[in-house]
């Protein structure tokens, strides 16, 4: 297994020259400390897929379907192989409770879903911080491996568009929707100096969602294995963060800066109609009736 993820020059391949001084000029597409913010325009899907493809990867991604949750699966799943590093191996590694309603989705060659079955928790809260355990669960019984890259998703989402190689890096995070434009002040960390989550004012990057993290198996498995034990100190103190996982995803990458970072055309959300900064919606989270799948 080729586990070097040096890029070859691609050969014999024509593609435009890099630019050094145009480019998109009404987006940042780099952080301070000099990491991709990866948006439309910014690299040449043709130049990226001829890089990683002959490395011959294999990308597996996590997705959790429990409860009622279990509805969204099908679509999650058949947009994905249309859009979801389409000609990549993909593993899907699905996480149920109701193994007999996952459905049988058309997989193109090299792709698999593996299911695992898991208990219903009661609390949703617990349901989503949950996650972070099962993932560590999994990268050291199966995907060290199995994987070279894992991507963790939210299954009530649906794929619209090319969401590719460009994103494959050492450890990546997603920018939230819903605070892309705002000031740091206003992101939802956890506040309380009493959590392992705590960020202090003044402090904090970009508000990244729970519902997508991802990069190399070994550095996704630093980040969930921290979160796990920071949700359980938290839990051992009687004090649970303000977005549980969340807010432990958000103080890790805080302190362990992301090699790269997703522009919200990687994770939308149809509330919030389409913003003038995005060429393209890759991936939204759906309208879901709250109400309605949340309760029990
Ligand atoms: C049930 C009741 C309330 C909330 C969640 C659930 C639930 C979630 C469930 O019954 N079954 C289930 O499989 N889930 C999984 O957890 C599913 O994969 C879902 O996509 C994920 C997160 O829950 P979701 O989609 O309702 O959360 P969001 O998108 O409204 O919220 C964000 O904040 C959360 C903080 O706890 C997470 O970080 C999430 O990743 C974020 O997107
Ligand atoms: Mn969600």
């Amino acid at each position: 297994r080729d586990r070097n993820c040096d890029l070859d020059s691609p050969k014999g391949l024509l593609y435009k020259q890099p630019g050094i001084t145009l480019g998109r000029c009404d987006v940042v597409a780099v952080t301070p400390w000099s990491a991709p913010i990866v948006w439309e325009e910014t690299f040449d899907p043709v130049l990226v897929d001829a890089i990683y493809k002959p490395k011959n990867l294999t990308i597996a991604t996590t997705v959790f379907a429990i409860g009622k949750y279990i509805r969204f699966l099908r679509d999650f799943l058949e947009t994905a192989e249309k859009h979801f590093m389409v000609d990549f191996k993909v593993h899907y590694h699905i996480f149920t409770d109701q193994l007999q309603d996952v459905p049988a989705v058309d997989l193109a060659a090299g792709r698999k879903i593996f299911v695992h079955q898991v208990p219903k928790l009661k609390r949703w809260q617990d349901i989503s911080a949950s996650r972070m355990q099962m993932i560590q669960t999994i990268i050291e019984e199966q995907l060290y491996r199995e994987a070279d890259y894992i991507y963790c998703q939210d299954v009530d989402a649906k794929f619209h568009f090319r969401w590719g190689a460009e994103t494959l890096d050492r450890l990546v995070g997603q920018i939230h929707p819903w605070f892309y434009d705002l000031g740091r002040d206003q992101f939802t960390y956890e506040r309380r100096p009493e959590s392992t989550a705590y960020i202090p004012p003044g402090e904090g990057d970009f508000y990244y969602i729970g519902a997508m993290f991802g990069g190399r198996v070994e550095e996704v498995y630093k980040l969930v294995k921290s979160c796990h034990e920071n949700l359980e100190a938290d839990k051992a103190n009687g004090i649970e963060a303000a977005w549980q996982e969340e807010s432990h995803l958000n103080w890790y990458l805080l302190y362990n800066k992301p090699s790269k970072i997703l522009s919200p055309e990687y994770l939308w959300d149809d509330l919030r109609g389409k913003a003038n900064v995005m060429k393209v919606v890759r991936l939204s989270h759906i309208l879901k009736n709250y109400a309605e799948v949340r309760e029990n």
